[in-house]
């Protein structure tokens, strides 16, 4: 008889793994707390930009049960949380939800099981919050049941890379339990890395995105006195690219946003200060340097306007892509919002246009939207944040009377670049 899987959470990262297990012969069952996502994933409708509708149905039709009824999991054999971890007021990760999945596992925890968390954490999380809790059912990991830790590398919206095609990496409390995760993956995704124990499987995330979030910082902060010195920072880097060994090129943009750049590395770092009474000083650094990058995009805007003898105040200024990177919908942690913020305090007009935004409001105002020929012919200053695949770059650059190019994707005699 297959084996049942029952997956914690029903958002980007648990769709895409109920997604492969159905269609691997595993019976599966999904589940989360939300009545909203539930029921919509009942009526067959997907709520995450990179499942469609038709996907919840085939999913639906091949099997899969969705509720929010933890006795569910009773039933499971393999039990992956895949739970988002925010951060909390003091920059940590907020563990609530994943507490609160894994009591929900622990009191329906039957011999045999195979736990696996996913959610991005502190190296030690599984080990010394999962662990205890699990065992509070009076069975030991690594004897009565399996756990193991596996980082989500869920890029959304990526055509290439979905959760097949990108290798997975697992870590259990034991060996065995290793080899149980090992087994369980290697169902659902074509290649399974084996790290040393959960610790090295949760820094090992933890490292990929600190490794970005600091390299975007260094161009960011390049990107700022090369404009000062005179030197096209984006012709240094389309130049250094040449290099075909030891060198990836990351590029200056308005700020970091998304779920996982500008917040995984605050985890490693918090807990380097909370544990060691130390800073991890590259995170921090980067940390305040991405940060800074709206307010340094409001002070270029407002050096546009003086070149044009107008003051911020009262100038029309048009912010095109809200969302956090091109072509999806997400908005989460986007550098638009404080740019929009900061603009506003500085008392401009501020619009927006994004093909995938309809409205968008940033400290409870609502910000206008227009159609974008009229957004264009109205504004002092235009500013390019995302350059969704809808905009015709050239077509938005001879309509704008001042283009600010914040990811150095036009040229022109009107486009200023970050
Ligand atoms: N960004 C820059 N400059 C860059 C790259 C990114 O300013 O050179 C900005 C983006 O505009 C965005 C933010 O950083 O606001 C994050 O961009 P991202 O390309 O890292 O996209 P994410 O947040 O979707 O990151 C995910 C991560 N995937 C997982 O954690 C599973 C990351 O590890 C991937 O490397 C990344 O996708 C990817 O490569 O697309």
């Amino acid at each position: 008889m297959s084996s049942t899987l029952a997956v914690i959470g029903l958002g980007y990262v648990g769709l895409p793994l109920v997604r492969e297990a159905c269609g691997s012969g595993l019976n599966v069952i999904g589940y989360d707390v939300s009545e909203r996502v539930v029921g919509a994933l009942r009526e067959g409708r997907s709520h995450v930009d990179d499942l469609s509708d038709a996907d919840v149905r085939r999913m639906l039709d091949s099997g899969l049960t969705v509720t929010s009824d933890p006795s569910c999991l009773t039933e499971a054999d393999i039990v992956v949380i895949c739970v988002p971890t925010p951060l909390s007021e003091d920059g940590g990760p907020d563990l609530t939800a994943v507490t609160s999945a894994t009591c929900a596992v622990r009191d329906h925890l039957t011999p045999g099981t195979l736990v696996v968390l996913e959610s991005t954490t502190w190296p030690g999380t599984t080990d010394e919050v999962v662990r205890p809790l699990l065992e509070e059912s009076g069975l030991a990991a690594g004897k009565d049941f399996h756990l193991a830790f596996s980082p989500e590398r869920i890029d959304p919206g990526n055509p290439e890379y979905g959760l097949r095609n990108t290798p997975k990496v697992v870590g259990g409390i034991t060996e065995g339990c290793t080899q149980a995760a090992a087994e369980f993956y290697g169902q659902v995704v074509d290649t399974v890395v084996r790290a040393r124990s959960t610790r090295e499987a949760e820094m090992a995330k933890l490292l990929e995105n600190t490794y970005r979030h600091i390299n975007i910082a260094l161009v960011n902060e390049m990107a700022k006195f090369s404009h000062e010195l005179g030197v096209d920072l984006w012709d240094v880097i389309r130049c250094a690219s040449s290099k075909p060994f030891g060198f990836q090129a990351f590029y200056p943009g308005p700020g970091v946003g998304g779920h996982c750049i500008p917040i995984d590395p605050n985890y490693l770092s918090y807990q380097v200060r909370a544990r060691l009474g130390y800073p991890f000083r590259f995170v921090e650094l980067a940390q305040e340097i991405n940060a800074g990058m709206p307010d340094y995009v409001a002070r270029r805007v407002q050096d546009l306007l003086n070149e044009q003898s107008k003051a911020l105040r009262g100038s029309t200024v048009l912010l095109l892509g809200v969302t956090y990177k091109p072509n999806i919908a997400d908005q989460r942690e986007s550098p638009a919002r404080p740019l929009a913020a900061r603009l506003l305090a500085q008392g401009a007009d501020v619009r927006f246009h994004d093909p995938h935004v309809r409205q968008w409001s940033v400290n409870g105002h609502d910000v206008p939207t227009l159609e974008l020929d009229k957004g264009l012919a109205e504004a002092d200053v235009v500013v390019l944040l995302q350059p969704h695949k809808d905009y015709d770059l050239e077509h938005i650059a001879a309509r704008a009377s001042v283009l600010f190019d914040t990811r150095g994707v036009v040229t022109g005699e009107r486009v200023e670049t970050l």
